[in-house]
């Protein structure tokens, strides 16, 4: 806007715009405009809010504040919301973080849509107004370079394992601060203006209006154009065509939240890592010959380690067999979004801390025989030390655990993130809970 305050050469700048994106001629969808984007914009106020919610949760349900199970160094500020994770109900993982992951990939086409509907304002001229117009703007780089870069990795992370398992970590929620600070100015700033263009709607019926008739919506904003070229598609057409994208793309994923018989038509996610037969028949990230574990390793010698107030007792899989067994249905529920139900039979992990002398205020960590990557060890909390369906694993289904399942034992902990399921387990030791 042009105000009487403003300089001569200021003026000049903003009546002379360079060619191309900065002139508003240049953007000529009549489909933009405040209501559309306002309808995206509430679509993403609801899917956004549900991202960050159950981001936050997953986070917390690593019981960051335990030893060793982050290395982020964000217990201070950004982790003030940090709550002891629940072990129960046993699918509550399973449940936030395949909404992640499913929800994160829905909402591509979505992300996508938004960004067009308001792109003329990325080319705004002059790109400095005022002290409040760059700070709106600084938000705004916050918001959508905070957006994208979640996207990205949390999209690779998914489809690729962990690539870098701590660089994604820390990238992925130290990214996330970012983006709900930009999210949350956005939102602060912009719902008025949402609610208003909701109100006022598109200008013509949105439900009669076919492609030729589509208009410009009539109201004055940077996001109409001033030369709208003739229509081809109408709001309808275009915004049934980003819902039936998201759920095409949701489609292609959701067969690795949902496990069974939709798997086979999982395009992205872990479709085809099965390995195994039988009862082990269900997917894996981490192999055995990737962890470094071999079957000599895993032999008639193996003994796993029982540390605690007792002692050191070596367990051979043969004494363990010899223990109460329990048999107790979990599921492996992956940060990447994939999870899979399955029956395990093992020791419980309370009878184990028993046995070490440890008491029910003790906790336990857990140590694989894996080498190096930070994936073979886990501080399980008080409460998922005590659990009844906490178990050192040594059968599933009928089967015994194969090797790429964690054979001899693997632990399996209710409601928790795949990742404290420690496969190939070679020492379990008791810990003051209270320390
Ligand atoms: N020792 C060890 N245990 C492990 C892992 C690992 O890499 N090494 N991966 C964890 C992760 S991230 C998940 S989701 C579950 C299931 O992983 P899998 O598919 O590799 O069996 O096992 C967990 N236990
Ligand atoms: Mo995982």
């Amino acid at each position: 806007m042009v105000t009487p305050l403003m300089s001569q050469t200021q003026q000049w700048v903003a009546e002379h715009p360079p060619p191309g994106p900065f002139r508003r001629r240049f953007w000529r969808s009549p489909l933009r405009g405040p209501w559309l984007t306002a309808v995206l914009g509430l679509v993403l106020l609801v899917g956004l809010t549900i991202m960050i919610v159950t981001g936050l949760l997953s986070y917390a349900s690593y019981d960051p504040t335990l030893p060793v199970n982050d290395t982020t160094p964000a217990h201070g500020l950004l982790g003030f919301f940090l709550f002891d994770w629940p072990t129960g109900p046993t699918w509550l993982y399973r449940l936030t973080q395949g909404t992640h992951v499913a929800l994160g990939i829905a909402l591509v086409p979505v992300v996508l849509a938004k960004l067009w509907s308001v792109i003329p304002k990325l080319f705004e001229w002059p790109p400095v107004r005022s002290v409040a117009h760059s700070l709106e703007r600084l938000t705004l780089l916050l918001l959508v370079g905070g957006l994208l870069f979640e996207f990205v990795t949390g999209i690779l992370n998914a489809q690729l394992d962990y690539l870098f398992p701590f660089f994604f970590y820390t990238a992925h929620y130290y990214g996330a601060w970012v983006f709900i600070g930009g999210f949350v100015g956005h939102v602060l700033v912009k719902f008025p203006i949402m609610v208003t263009s909701l109100r006022r709607g598109p200008g013509q019926s949105f439900r009669r209006t076919a492609a030729p008739d589509t208009r410009p919506e009539p109201v004055e904003s940077g996001l109409v154009a001033t030369d709208p070229a003739p229509p081809t598609v109408s709001r309808r057409g275009a915004l049934g065509f980003v819902g039936v994208a998201s759920l095409v793309l949701l489609g292609t994923y959701i067969g690795s939240v949902l496990d069974g018989p939709l798997r086979r038509v999982t395009l992205f996610g872990p479709h085809d890592r099965d390995h195994g037969t039988g009862a082990n028949a269900f997917p894996v990230n981490k192999t055995a010959a990737t962890a470094g574990v071999t079957a000599a390793m895993t032999g008639a010698d193996w003994r796993m380690e029982l540390v605690g107030p007792a002692g050191t007792v070596r367990l051979s899989r043969a004494d363990l067999l010899t223990l109460p067994q329990h048999t107790v249905s979990l599921p492996i529920a992956c940060v990447e979004g994939w999870s899979v139900g399955q029956t395990w039979t093992g020791v419980r992990l309370a009878d184990l801390v028993a046995r070490a002398g440890g008491r029910p205020t003790d906790r336990l960590f857990v140590e694989s025989m894996q080498n190096g990557g930070g994936f073979g060890v886990a501080s399980l909390s008080v409460a998922q030390s005590q659990a009844g369906q906490s178990l050192l694993a040594l059968k599933v289904g009928d089967e015994d655990l194969s090797l790429d399942h964690g054979f001899p034992a693997r632990t399996v902990i209710p409601a928790a993130p795949g990742v404290h399921c420690t496969k190939w387990v070679k020492r379990l030791t008791v810990t003051d809970g209270s320390a």
